[in-house]
């Protein structure tokens, strides 16, 4: 039987396949977990060819995923949801620690490091037009030289 949300989904795919490949990522990583651990960061360098910007995220490892940015307050660090993060044409946008990332909330399960990770990226480039990009993020355990201080 012929299924037209199959067929639909399939347009879809080869639309943005053909619409050509704008958004790249480069190094994705995610923070590896301990058990219990409910939340992570992805990270990695996000380049738009003709620029737009990342307007959601999704994983089949995290309940939630949201665009967030840290940054000081006062003397504490605070981290906070965005609507979006801009990328501008040609240019790299670092998503590291302690500035912007992918926030993954409500795990399903622990993430070990050396694992792989799959995520869809959104990025809205002009007029509208929205771009999945397919992302496989490596898990690596947290930095050694971080926890020494
Ligand atoms: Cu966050």
């Amino acid at each position: 039987m012929f299924d037209t949300r199959i067929a639909a989904a399939a347009a879809l795919i080869c639309l943005s396949l053909a619409a050509q490949a704008q958004t790249t990522v480069k190094d994705p990583w995610v923070r590896a977990t301990v058990a219990g651990q409910k939340a992570t960061g992805m990270f990695g360098q996000l380049s738009s060819a003709a620029g737009g910007k990342l307007v959601a995220a999704s994983s089949p490892v995290a309940g939630i995923v949201e665009i967030h940015e840290m940054s000081m307050d006062g003397t504490t660090m605070k981290m906070r949801a965005v609507p979006a993060l801009d990328l501008p044409a040609g240019k790299a946008v670092d998503l590291k620690p302690g500035g912007y990332h992918v926030m993954l909330m409500d795990l399903k399960q622990p993430l070990k490091a050396g694992e792989t990770v799959p995520l869809t990226l959104v990025v809205e480039g002009a007029g509208g037009k929205r771009e999945s990009v397919e992302v496989k993020a490596v898990v690596k355990a947290p930095d050694a030289s971080h926890a020494k201080h």
